[in-house]
């Protein structure tokens, strides 16, 4: 049960501290800021990949599993990182990228020579189907020399790898064992949702995702994965990144009674300023939709005691202080980074927080596409036909790349001695002036951090969502304690009647008597 109150800190390897001034983060930055971790109240850190990688896609290219890619440091380094954290009673979760490879791995490379042992280490076909890859375009790439064609859902130089190999399944195993043996302590892992594909393979409804989305043989394999390597490690977390997932899948995934994960990171929340479900729009917010997806997910997740995670932001999604309701004065964007953190973290699950969210970091402004670093974000610029200036907007609003901004650990930005590998955002948002300003976005998180642990009804307590049109509400209950979490995600003022006896956190909302009055992104947590 303890689980309910963990907090979990992300970090984007790249973009946190460097120690060598090449502009790019590394080991021995993340390992000089676990004390700063620590002292926020976090129990886990989960780090991107830092595996050998031609870093085509940031890590997520596979290029050797065993060993640190030298951009980050060495394998040395990252031992020394996880005595380093385990000495301060925080523990590593890896990321794990099992969908695919880079098509610089080994078995990539015997595969395209024609060894036919490691092509079935991929999925290799004759004729390719109608399915779209991710990151645009078809999923399937022609081999001329082997006349066939390779899947690839994600980049061309990403070859998607065959689960229903046995062989394969194995080396997959000892992988992960490797780093279990190293002392990690969790896993991420990447799209895990995806690895199943649908045979024999043909084409689907629209981008051809249900032929390989939650596929037939998806929890046979999750609970094989499980049963050969993490299975019965105390303290472990693991949480598996879901695609277009459904909310009966997740709760196969991650139920404690069918040894699969323990958790999932479902995204249909940050889809809801996607107009017309497409991610590239902007300036759109679908309130009732948000509304709806936290009730059904957070109770259906509780009714089958099952954990829930809950985040706001991640590498891949624009920060979370730029994103649905503007505000439009410095006081009103930090209510506003406290209401949605408050809004979200006090719900029921374990709680992810990314770096630089606990800073309140905001979007970047792109004035060219050549500001532009990320692989799917060029892939949406040069395929689109709308206007330079509208894309350049809606990737300002949309881009991966925002949530990849450096840490902004000083003044003058503190992340490298040099220029960085992606220019920082907004500089009035680092850590040194934050630390000494008890009203800042910082030092609440932390306090928040510390409400929450050390309080069973936000641990523990049941949810129960409370319908209104302007504001989000939800009742959390633990031995006849009841609280009210009330948030007013918007710039105009909206209020609602109660009773209440005490008041736990108050951020910029009023009382009289019955009546609270929620100005613009104000909330209050109140005991009734
Ligand atoms: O992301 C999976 C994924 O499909 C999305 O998050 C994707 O980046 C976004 O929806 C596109 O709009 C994971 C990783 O988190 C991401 O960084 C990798 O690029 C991707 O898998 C491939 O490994």
């Amino acid at each position: 049960m303890n689980e309910l109150g963990y907090f979990v800190y992300q970090i984007y390897p790249k973009s946190f501290c460097d120690t060598t001034g090449n502009g790019i983060g590394d080991i021995n930055g993340i390992i000089s800021k676990l004390d700063y971790i620590k002292d926020l109240g976090f129990d886990y850190i989960w780090i991107t990949p830092m595996y050998i990688s031609p870093q085509k896609d940031n890590g997520y290219d596979v290029a050797d599993y065993y060993n640190i890619d030298p951009l980050f440091g060495s394998n040395e380094d990252f031992d020394n990182l996880v005595m380093q954290a385990n000495k301060r009673g925080l523990k590593i979760m890896m990321d794990m990228v099992f969908n695919h490879t880079s098509s610089e791995h080994t078995w990539f490379k015997k595969a395209l020579s024609g060894d036919k042992k490691y092509m079935d280490y991929y999925i290799f076909n004759d004729n390719k189907t109608n399915w779209e890859s991710k990151f645009g375009g078809n999923a399937w790439e022609y081999v001329e020399h082997l006349d066939k064609y390779y899947l690839h859902l994600f980049d061309v130089s990403q070859p998607d790898l065959n689960w229903e190999n046995q062989d394969l399944r194995q080396e997959l195993y000892k992988i992960v064992n490797y780093w279990i043996d190293k002392g990690v302590s969790g896993f991420r892992f990447d799209v895990i949702n995806l690895i199943s594909k649908n045979y024999p393979l043909k084409d689907g409804k629209n981008d051809g995702r249900l032929e390989y989305t939650d596929g037939p043989r998806i929890h046979e394999f999750l609970q094989e994965l499980r049963a050969n390597t993490f299975k019965d490690k105390e303290g472990f977390l693991t949480v598996g990144e879901m695609s277009s997932t459904s909310i009966n899948e997740c709760i196969k995934y991650a139920s404690p009674k069918r040894d699969e994960l323990d958790t999932v990171f479902h995204f249909h929340h940050l889809k809801v300023d996607y107009k017309d479900n497409l991610k590239w729009s902007k300036d759109y917010f679908d309130f009732e939709l948000l509304k709806e997806l936290f009730k059904t997910w957070q109770t259906k997740m509780q009714t089958n005691d099952v954990v829930d995670t809950l985040f706001w932001s991640n590498h891949d999604q624009p920060r979370i202080a730029s994103r649905f309701i503007k505000a439009t004065s410095r006081d009103q964007q930090i209510t506003k980074n406290k209401t949605y953190a408050i809004l979200m973290y006090m719900m029921r699950g374990i709680s992810y927080i990314y770096q630089g969210e606990e800073l309140g970091l905001e979007n970047l402004v792109f004035e060219s596409i050549d500001d532009v670093v990320d692989i799917e974000s060029i892939n949406f610029y040069n395929s689109s036909n709308m206007d330079n200036k509208t894309k350049l907007d809606i990737l300002s609003q949309k881009s991966r790349d925002n949530g990849r901004s450096p840490m902004i650990w000083h003044k003058d930005g503190g992340f490298s001695t040099n220029t960085p590998w992606i220019k920082y955002s907004n500089i009035d948002n680092n850590l040194f002036d934050q630390q000494t300003d008890e009203n800042s976005t910082y030092n609440f998180y932390k306090n928040m951090i510390k409400l929450k642990k050390n309080d069973e009804v936000l641990k523990y307590g049941n949810i129960k969502f409370i319908d209104h049109s302007n504001l989000l509400i939800y009742i959390r209950e633990y031995n006849n304690i009841k609280y009210l979490i009330i948030a007013n995600m918007f710039d105009q003022t909206h209020s609602f009647k109660t009773n209440f006896s005490d008041i736990i956190f108050n951020n910029n909302a009023t009382t009289d008597k019955d009546n609270i009055t929620l100005s613009p992104f104000s909330s209050i947590i109140l005991k009734v």
